[in-house]
């Protein structure tokens, strides 16, 4: 898997009839919603990286009943690695990141590192745990975004010092907030003039390639 010539340019693969013929590939296989924040994570992660792999694109309105048996939340992002299963975005990631190190997502230093995961969890619980309410556009919604533009505005002042998340190196932390913050006029989030670093902070994601080649046609329509 992922092994190919010297100079060969990689194989990116992206399925969009798929015949869901999970694991049969001996490339590494991303199932993933054309809209979905998750997938879209690991879609970066993957085009980061200088390997091969496929991504197959799931139709959430004809969902196939195999994405219920090889994750028994029955949501996407999977990757499938030959016999390997995995679903949680920033679970596969960090298996992407360990497989394929280079270049380096999470941070090197097992301090760094821990404090990383912390800030992912982070992440879930003031952000992107809050998604699904602005999805299903459920009762809660305006609070939801109320919510989620406080904390995004309590992170502006970082990025007046340093370009990303963690310091001046663009790591895992950026890939796992890039998706909301590329989805904030398709979520209706209204941030204040007070976060324009954060904006600025964001169009140096927009703008890196691996960023660029991992948006679905279906994303880069969510952006004006
Ligand atoms: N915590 C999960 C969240 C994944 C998730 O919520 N995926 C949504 C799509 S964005 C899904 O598959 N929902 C099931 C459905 O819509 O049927 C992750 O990080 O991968």
């Amino acid at each position: 898997m992922g092994h190919r010539e010297m100079n060969a340019p990689p194989v990116r693969k992206v399925v969009r009839d798929a015949d869901y013929s999970w694991g049969t590939s001996a490339m590494m296989n991303l199932y993933s919603g054309t809209t979905c924040p998750f997938s879209h994570r690991c879609r970066i992660v993957l085009f980061e990286k200088q390997m091969d792999f496929q991504v197959i694109d799931v139709d959430f309105f004809n969902k196939p009943e195999d994405i219920a048996v090889i994750n028994p939340y029955n949501r996407v992002p999977v990757l499938v690695d030959r016999d390997l299963v995995l679903y949680e975005s920033n679970i596969i990631n960090e298996y992407i990141d360990e497989r394929f190190p280079h270049p380096q997502l999470m941070p090197p230093d097992p301090q760094t590192r821990a404090k990383a995961r912390q800030l992912l969890f982070t992440m879930e619980h003031e952000l992107f745990g809050h998604i699904d309410a602005l999805d299903k556009n459920l009762k809660t919604a305006d609070k939801v975004r109320a919510h989620m533009r406080d904390r995004l505005v309590e992170l502006a002042p970082m990025f007046l010092k340093q370009k990303f998340l963690l310091g001046d190196e663009f790591s895992m932390l950026d890939v796992a907030i890039a998706p909301l913050l590329w989805r904030l006029d398709h979520y209706g989030i209204e941030l204040p003039k007070s976060a324009a670093p954060l904006m600025k902070y964001a169009e140096r994601i927009f703008s890196r390639q691996g960023f660029i080649d991992a948006l679905t046609p279906s994303e880069k329509v969510m952006r004006r």
